[in-house]
């Protein structure tokens, strides 16, 4: 018996000395020391030792077992050290590989045009405002003395809703000057942007949805007079200090009188001709259309609240697109909505 014991225990040394992982380890735990093992065994044969035998084989199958502990405890602080020690290899990182640059976004050109054109209003205390793209006619169209009937209601031009043709995308921001004046009382100056809708086919000068920005200005003794200086003044703020501008009569239901305002061409001087050639920038005309404007019609004061034998106002009109198109040299409005990166990129 004691030979056996002996047996077990140099067994019991080797295998756990070859033994690698915590898995293995447990398994020759439950080999070596559980209720089935082979020490167990042994030791349930005890009883058939003689009374004098019997302490000593004890001590001695006391001291095997403790032996094998030992070396267990060892063995699982062993493995266990080199478990972590290959996880934390593993999972080493290195500090000196370059990172992966995240590149930094940038504007939109429309919103940079339209963030530098917002903020020369600003400075010139206009309220910037905005408001819904969805619209009743009644804002969009009535109020403005665009009455039922009126070519630009057509349903072959404006986006509707309903059969009634009272919702609809607005065609125009003056829908949010209405909405302004109704809830408001002058001295008023407000600047409204955003997106309109007309049912264009899109081609290098129109789109389906485009940007418009219309100014308003209403209080009392407001003159034709404040309509060209605030608009020289803020044209010149945007396409340079030495551009030429003219006005032209013209007409719009809402306003009374109205004009057009051009600006001198800047590649032609006017003239319609580069080198004998007819000017690419303003096709010929020597003059570039900026905008529409005019007195604000009294019927369409009225039609707010406002009294008109003591107020007058001027409005202005523009589109956002053409300004863009012309400040940064691009040719083709499509590629402002198109949103290719490569085309982006550039600005
Ligand atoms: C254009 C012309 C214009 C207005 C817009 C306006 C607004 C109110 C009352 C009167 Cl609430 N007028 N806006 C006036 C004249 C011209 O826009 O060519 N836009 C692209």
């Amino acid at each position: 018996m004691k030979e056996q014991l002996e047996l077990i225990k140099q067994n019991a040394l080797n295998a756990l000395d070859a033994t690698e992982t915590p898995a293995a380890l447990e398994e020759l735990r439950v080999k070596l020391l559980g209720k089935k093992g082979e020490l167990t065994a042994v030791l349930k044969m005890m009883g058939k030792l003689s009374p004098e035998e019997r302490p000593v084989m004890g001590q001695l199958a006391n001291a095997v077992r403790a032996e094998i502990e030992n070396k267990l405890e060892q063995r699982k602080a062993a493995i266990n050290a080199s478990v972590l020690e290959a996880k934390l290899a593993a999972e080493s990182i290195d500090v000196t590989i370059p990172g992966d640059t995240v590149e930094l976004g940038h504007q939109h050109p429309m919103n940079q045009v339209l963030q530098q054109v917002k903020d020369i209003f600003v400075g010139l205390g206009y309220t910037v405002v905005d408001g819904p793209e969805v619209e009743l006619a009644s804002y969009n169209f009535t109020r403005l003395n665009i009455e039922e009937g009126h070519p630009s209601r057509d349903r072959s031009d404006t986006f509707y809703f309903n059969e009634e043709d009272s919702v609809l995308l607005r065609t125009q921001t003056s829908s949010m000057q209405i909405r302004f004046m109704e809830n408001n009382e002058p001295p008023l100056c407000m600047l409204a942007p955003g997106r309109v809708f007309r049912k264009d086919e899109a081609d290098a000068t129109h789109s389906p949805m485009f940007h418009q920005i219309e100014g308003l200005v209403v209080d009392e003794h407001i003159t034709m007079g404040d309509l060209k200086g605030a608009l020289i003044t803020i044209m010149r703020a945007i396409y340079g200090e030495d551009a030429q501008m003219r006005f032209r009569p013209h007409h719009f239901p809402f306003t009374e009188p109205s004009c057009e305002m051009d600006m001198q061409c800047h590649k032609c001087h006017g003239t319609g001709e580069v080198d004998g050639q007819v000017c690419s920038t303003c096709h010929g005309e020597g003059w570039i259309e900026l905008l529409g404007a005019g007195m604000v019609h009294p019927d369409v004061l009225r039609n707010c609240g406002i009294d008109p034998e003591k107020y007058s106002g001027f409005a202005f009109g523009m589109g956002l697109e053409r300004m863009a198109l012309g400040r940064m040299r691009i040719n083709d409005m499509r590629l402002l909505f198109d949103n290719d990166v490569r085309f982006l990129n550039q600005f």
